[in-house]
């Protein structure tokens, strides 16, 4: 192999190391947060993609990247239809009855060309993606939001853990309740209408909150504004995707495996003017994997309300639903 192409590919591979050296020593962190072109971003996200604006901070770092590559992508799209109408009018057959065997004289340009994209491309990996990859996979943040779930001093409200259970075709969700628990999962429960997340029928101490199909808006899956909400999600039976297109959230449910996400809706970001008359905001979940013929419709609603709001509205469910088991088992008695 030509030495040249060698250097490259190791220049590649320190680069990377580099940059996640850089990443996890937190020094580049204000590299993904670069606003300069957020004007540009904005008008191309939503203007030309139709895309509604995002809800989250990381949505913003996805829609720089999103925007960021298909800048680059255009500029090389347009330079090398350029090139192409140039060589089909320059090399005709007119002109160059005999084929030169040489090929380009001065490389300048070509050079200068190929060393161009090569670093818009390092600085769009080690800039943009590497960090945001970082942020969303970070496992120290999914650690410290359900550790925050728990916490009964004043962090008590600043992080949430919910479980999302996928099936065909639907979504549901369980929160911890009150207790702040969740309670034990057996598979000998598991009952995919009725009791989908598997928990022992027989125990009244349950208070698990459950969200069971969040086909309609009065049954969505809810999370409070300026929360850090950690997400579990699975699936009962084939592979499918939970997609929440504003939050720029985009995870697999896979049978088997518990897949984390984590996000948080800033309220900075939501529009007031989609506000619904009890001021929250409501959201489409999609299914983003081919799951079999109810795929298009497995849709579901995500509410964001404030966190007063849903501090009272978990507390309730949760009191309701101890409460309804202990209803249910006294009349199967
Ligand atoms: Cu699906």
């Amino acid at each position: 192999m030509n030495k040249k192409y060698i250097g490259l590919i190791f220049g590649a591979i320190a680069g990377v190391v580099v940059a996640v050296i850089l990443v996890n020593s937190g020094k580049v962190e204000g590299t993904h947060t670069f606003t300069g072109l957020d004007s540009t971003v904005e008008y191309t996200m939503t203007e030309l993609f139709k895309s509604p604006p995002p809800v989250t901070e990381h949505g913003w770092n996805v829609d720089r990247m999103v925007v960021f590559v298909h800048l680059l992508m255009g500029v090389l799209f347009v330079g090398w239809t350029l090139y192409f109408l140039y060589c089909i009018f320059n090399f005709r057959e007119s002109n160059h009855p005999k084929a030169d065997y040489h090929g380009a004289r001065s490389k300048f340009w070509t050079t200068l060309a190929e060393y161009g994209v090569i670093s818009a491309e390092v600085v769009l990996i080690v800039c943009f993606a590497i960090p945001l990859w970082a942020e969303v996979m970070n496992d120290t943040r999914l650690k410290e939001i359900k550790e925050q779930a728990i916490a009964k001093d004043d962090k008590n409200g600043t992080g949430l853990e919910i479980h999302i259970l996928a099936k065909q075709f639907d979504w549901s969700a369980r929160y911890a309740g009150n207790d702040k628990i969740f309670a034990q999962q057996d598979i000998r429960f598991a009952d995919k209408s009725n009791n989908p997340f598997g928990l022992d029928p027989n125990d009244t101490s349950i208070d698990d909150v459950l969200v069971l199909a969040a086909k309609d808006r009065k049954g969505a899956i809810v999370v409070p504004k300026d929360t850090a909400v950690a997400l579990k999600i699975t699936s009962m039976d084939v592979i499918h995707s939970f997609k929440v297109l504003p939050l720029r959230v985009c995870k697999d449910a896979i049978p088997g495996l518990q897949l984390p996400i984590h996000f948080e809706v800033k309220t900075k970001y939501l529009e007031p003017k989609e506000e619904n008359k009890d001021g929250e905001h409501v959201f489409l979940i999609t299914c983003a994997q081919l799951c079999g013929d109810g795929h298009g419709s497995m849709n579901g609603y995500l509410k964001v309300i404030s966190k007063e709001k849903f501090k009272q509205w978990l507390e309730a469910k949760s009191n309701a639903a101890k409460q309804a088991r202990r209803e249910n088992l006294a009349a199967a008695k």
